[in-house]
């Protein structure tokens, strides 16, 4: 399938699914997870985005967050974001976004029509009293608390071995088995169970197209898969 039928392809389908993952955001400046520039100092995503991790050291984790939030405050929506944004415009009956990233970029684009199924990055989770709140406050102080109980906070995103929340999950069940087409993009398919997704939207009968830096562990289940930056191949595609 050459690029000029994929875009056909998109411009005939009846119902389109997003699937983005960090790639997207990459285009931004915003670091990856996984890859030589996915590292944080000796870390790897995997040893502290975990609720043991913050159980055992909160203060290091949230150097982490406090980290990302003054890197990801300083990013702006690059033209990927802004085409899927404007897509939506186009169709919002037929449109749902599924994004892993938790940076917000999707929204500050202008889209609304989305699931954020690892949380978000400028939310806060409260551990004693379970009060999610907005904060955009940078830089934080080392432990912040709950203004309502006192209870040390947490990043209101999902880490590995926590359940994503069941209305996100539906609702995107919901959006992969009635699409006729799914973009998969930036993602490198390792994290589940956004990694099941292009199967299940396969069974379903949609044709799913990937755009991606490189091939990924889901390249041979896809229909096209195509190589680039997202920034580039995104615009040209819709
Ligand atoms: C470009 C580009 C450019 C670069 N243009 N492209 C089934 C089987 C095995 C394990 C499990 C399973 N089910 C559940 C699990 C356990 C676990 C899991 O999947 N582990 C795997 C590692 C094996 N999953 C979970 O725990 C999930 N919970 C769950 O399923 O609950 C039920 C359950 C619990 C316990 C046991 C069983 C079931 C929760 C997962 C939450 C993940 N959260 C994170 C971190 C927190 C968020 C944060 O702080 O930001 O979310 S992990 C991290 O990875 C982050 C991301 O959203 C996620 C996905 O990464 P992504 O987006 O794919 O990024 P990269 O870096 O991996 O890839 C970037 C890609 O972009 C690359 O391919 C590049 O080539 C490309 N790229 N520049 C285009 N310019
Ligand atoms: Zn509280």
């Amino acid at each position: 399938m050459s690029l000029q039928e994929a875009r056909s392809h998109i411009a005939a389908a009846r119902a389109i699914t997003i699937l983005t993952g960090a790639g997207i955001s990459a285009d931004s400046g915003v670091p990856t997870f996984r890859g030589t520039e996915g590292l944080w100092r000796n870390y790897r995503a995997e040893d502290l985005a975990t609720p043991e991790a913050f159980a055992r050291d909160p203060r290091l984790v949230w150097e982490w967050y406090s980290w990302r939030r003054e890197l990801i405050a300083t990013k702006q929506p690059n033209p990927a974001h802004l085409a899927l944004a404007e897509l939506e415009r186009r169709r919002p009956e037929t449109f749902w976004l599924i994004t892993q990233n938790v940076d917000g970029l999707h929204r500050a684009a202008g889209s609304q029509c989305l699931s954020e199924i690892h949380g978000n990055i400028w939310k806060m989770r409260c551990t004693g009293c379970g009060l999610v709140s907005d904060n955009r406050e940078v830089p934080l102080p080392i432990l912040p608390t709950c203004l309502q109980c006192g209870g040390l906070l947490r990043p209101h995103i999902v880490w590995f071995g926590e359940s994503l929340l069941e209305e996100d999950l539906r609702r995107c069940d919901e959006a992969l088995r009635s699409c006729d087409l799914l973009l998969v993009i930036g993602t490198s398919g390792m994290v589940y169970p956004a990694a099941g997704f292009a199967s299940v939207a396969k069974e379903g009968g949609a044709l799913v197209i990937e755009i991606n830096l490189e091939s990924t562990q889901q390249s041979n289940l896809v229909d096209l898969s195509l190589q680039g930056r997202a920034k580039d191949l995104v615009p040209l595609l819709l």
